[in-house]
């Protein structure tokens, strides 16, 4: 079936999450939908927030930075131009974000798809508000979230990895940037697996998956199959954003000191000990 047959069958009204029929059409090739509604209010007052409090400051992209309140307003609101701002943003960019999650949720079931890409989303989710919610929550003040700023937010994971005196002792960062690195890994390997196989030169033909399996047996004497890469994928994938909420989470709520001290209960392991 040619694609705009297929969108003519199932582009049709019905099936939504919530709202019944309520904006279940399309415009162009968007469909619109309540939550992509949702998304656009929040996103737009987001950004207009962002933009009223650059105006205020700079229009310098690079230097714009919408900071979160001192830490001596713990969970309260603050003022406007004192932080403010950040807690009405962090709202909006939450709403935006949780929407464009359900979005998702909403086409798939349409769709009688899965739901794997918006749960994807969801983790990304998570490990945001883990940075701007969670862990503020956690340690008593608003003060702790990021700022939001192209360059302040660079600052901000410096300072706060330069406060446990060394970030990459964090065993949930190992765990997390080993994810990220084996994500690329498994990406480049499938990447150039596919276009080595079905993109060949001009008048040679476009080889089958039994190439594709034989290759990698060939080269490390197993192939994990052309489904298992792509929940291998999604595993690496989800894994690294998880491990990435783990390692700030526990960083403050849970461990105050330096992490290389963290590491001291491996000097004290008793095996060390015996015999002498
Ligand atoms: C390629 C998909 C497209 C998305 C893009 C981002 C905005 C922000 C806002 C002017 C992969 C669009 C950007 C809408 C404009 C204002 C106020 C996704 C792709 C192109 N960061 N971060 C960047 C965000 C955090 C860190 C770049 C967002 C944490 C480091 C971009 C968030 C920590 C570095 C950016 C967020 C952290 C960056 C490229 C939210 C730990 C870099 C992002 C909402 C996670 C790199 C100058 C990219 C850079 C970079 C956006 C959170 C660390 C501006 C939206 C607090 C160390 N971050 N970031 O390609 O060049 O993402 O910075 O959580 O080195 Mg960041
Ligand atoms: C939070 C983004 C969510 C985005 C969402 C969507 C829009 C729309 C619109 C394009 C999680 C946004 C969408 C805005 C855009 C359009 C149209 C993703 C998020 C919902 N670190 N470190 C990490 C490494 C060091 C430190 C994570 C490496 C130093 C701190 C990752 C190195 C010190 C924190 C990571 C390194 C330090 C981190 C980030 C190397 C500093 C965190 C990825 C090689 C001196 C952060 C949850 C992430 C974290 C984090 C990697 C070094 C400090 C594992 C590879 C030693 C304080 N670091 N780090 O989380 O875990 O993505 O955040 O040296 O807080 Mg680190
Ligand atoms: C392709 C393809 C295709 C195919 C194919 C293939 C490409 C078309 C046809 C070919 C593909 C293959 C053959 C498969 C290729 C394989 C890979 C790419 C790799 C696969 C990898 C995995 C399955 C596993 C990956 C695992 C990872 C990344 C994590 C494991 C971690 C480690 C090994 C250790 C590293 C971490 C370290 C050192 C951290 C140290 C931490 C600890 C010791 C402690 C543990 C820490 C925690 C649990 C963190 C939490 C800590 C807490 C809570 C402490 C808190 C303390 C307090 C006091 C607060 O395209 O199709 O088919 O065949």
């Amino acid at each position: 079936m040619a694609m705009l047959d297929f969108e003519k069958k199932y582009r049709v009204r019905g099936g939504t999450l919530l709202g019944g029929d309520l904006f279940d059409f399309w415009i162009g090739p968007f469909y619109v939908g309540i939550f992509g509604v949702l998304t656009a209010i929040f996103a737009v007052l987001g950004t207009v927030l962002i933009i009223y409090g650059a105006s205020q400051d700079t229009f310098n992209l690079w230097q714009i930075s919408i900071a979160p309140p001192d830490l001596s307003y713990g969970l309260a609101l603050a003022p406007m131009m004192e932080g403010g701002l950040w807690q009405i943003i962090t709202v909006c960019a939450l709403g935006a974000f949780i929407a464009w999650a359900l979005r998702q949720a909403e086409i798939s079931k349409k769709l009688g798809m899965g739901y794997h890409v918006p749960v994807a989303f969801a983790v990304a989710i998570l490990a945001y508000a883990t940075l701007v919610v969670f862990r503020p929550l956690l340690m008593g003040a608003w003060g702790h979230g990021f700022p939001y700023g192209i360059l302040s937010h660079l600052d901000w994971v410096s300072n706060v990895g330069y406060q446990y005196l060394h970030f990459h002792y964090n065993p949930a960062h190992m765990l997390a940037v080993t994810f990220f690195f084996t994500t690329t890994l498994a990406l480049a390997l499938h990447g150039g697996l596919i276009l080595s196989v079905t993109n060949p030169k001009k008048g040679e033909s476009v080889k089958t998956a039994e190439h594709e399996n034989t290759f990698f047996r060939d080269v490390v004497g197993y192939s994990i199959g052309s489904l298992g890469i792509h929940r291998l994928g999604l595993f690496l994938a989800l894994n690294a954003a998880f491990w990435s909420a783990v390692c700030i989470i526990i960083s403050g709520p849970f461990w105050t000191r330096g992490w290389p001290e963290w590491w001291n209960w491996w000097l004290n392991v008793p095996i060390w000990s015996w015999g002498g």
